[in-house]
């Protein structure tokens, strides 16, 4: 059964940025494990935690996702990018039962509460058989927020990455700096008045996705590479620049999924939203829920590639 969205007026923002997280930290009663990955994540924007999930369970995913392609062959074979390997599936967790007791991990789940100060969902994911090689961005326009930064990335590794396969790319502390996005767009308006909005708000997209892969590096320390293998999950801060590392070996698997989660009362918005929406109070809501496992999952999408 479908329940409606979840509204709270005053959220506060995120505790992980103001500036006396660290202090805060230190006084938080959280156990030594919780507080570490919060540091992490004040400090780099990324933590790792290792064996997260059971590798049996790693294992049904990929064995589920194979029986998902034998069920829709066509589908499958119709969507392949322009190597012939499969895309990225979004929301497999409505399918593979197994998958969604990954992203509801009681333990994960746990650590997002406390990162949010509050109760954390999920909103939606994708899934991947091969290495992204995705370059180096910030989710924040894709998964916008009000207030900002409402939200996390958890990666999980459903096999060892092999360091030829396209592993995850980060720039630790590249989450700090700031870039305009509502000046990106005024500026986007005043060169180019006769495109349709959309195409407005996709030249925005790319202005600011290039910032970031111009800024990144200067503005970061050394850009990192995680060495993940089967069943550890991997978190990230919207604002950090990550990426997937370009694949030695494009045709090597590196089956993984990654959860978009944010607090059951923040709304995650797309990219329209983030440029051109103004001001504190968020837009309209825009799903509302399914429970599984005792979370709270958005009905946000179905499952497709992408
Ligand atoms: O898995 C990867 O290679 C990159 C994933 C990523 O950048 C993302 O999901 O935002």
């Amino acid at each position: 059964m479908q329940s409606d969205p979840v509204v709270t007026a005053d959220i506060p923002k995120l505790w992980l940025d103001e500036p006396d997280a660290l202090e805060r930290l230190t006084k938080s009663a959280a156990d030594q494990g919780m507080k570490s990955i919060a540091h992490d994540l004040i400090t780099d924007g990324f933590t790792v935690i290792r064996s997260a999930v059971d590798p049996k369970l790693c294992d049904q995913v990929v064995e589920d996702y194979r029986e998902y392609s034998r069920q829709n062959r066509s589908y499958v074979d119709e969507n392949l990018d322009i190597n012939g390997r499969e895309k990225r599936l979004v929301n497999f967790h409505f399918w593979s039962e197994s998958e969604m007791k990954i992203g509801t991990n009681p333990r994960t789940m746990e650590i997002l509460d406390f990162l949010f100060g509050r109760e954390a969902c999920l909103y939606t994911s994708l899934t991947f058989k091969y290495g992204t090689q995705q370059p180096i961005h910030r989710d924040t326009p894709h998964f916008a927020t009000w207030p900002d930064s409402q939200f996390f990335g958890v990666w999980t590794a459903l096999e060892d990455v092999h360091i030829d396969a396209g592993p995850l790319q980060y720039i630790p502390g590249g989450h700090r700096y700031k870039i305009d996005q509502a000046a990106i767009l005024r500026r986007v308006e005043a060169e180019f008045p006769e495109l349709a909005r959309g195409d407005q708000l996709m030249k925005a997209l790319d202005i600011y996705n290039g910032e970031v892969i111009l800024r990144s590096p200067n503005e970061g320390r050394p850009l990192q590479v995680a060495a993940l293998r089967k069943g550890d999950t991997a978190i990230w801060h919207p604002q950090l620049p990550h990426g997937g590392y370009p694949a030695a070996n494009p045709d090597l698997s590196r089956w993984s999924v990654v959860f978009h989660c944010a607090p059951t009362e923040v709304q995650v918005h797309q990219h329209d939203r983030f440029f051109s929406h103004q001001g504190d109070t968020p837009p309209p809501p825009r799903y509302g829920f399914h429970e599984a496992f005792g979370r709270k999952i958005a009905v946000a999408g179905d499952v497709a590639f992408m």
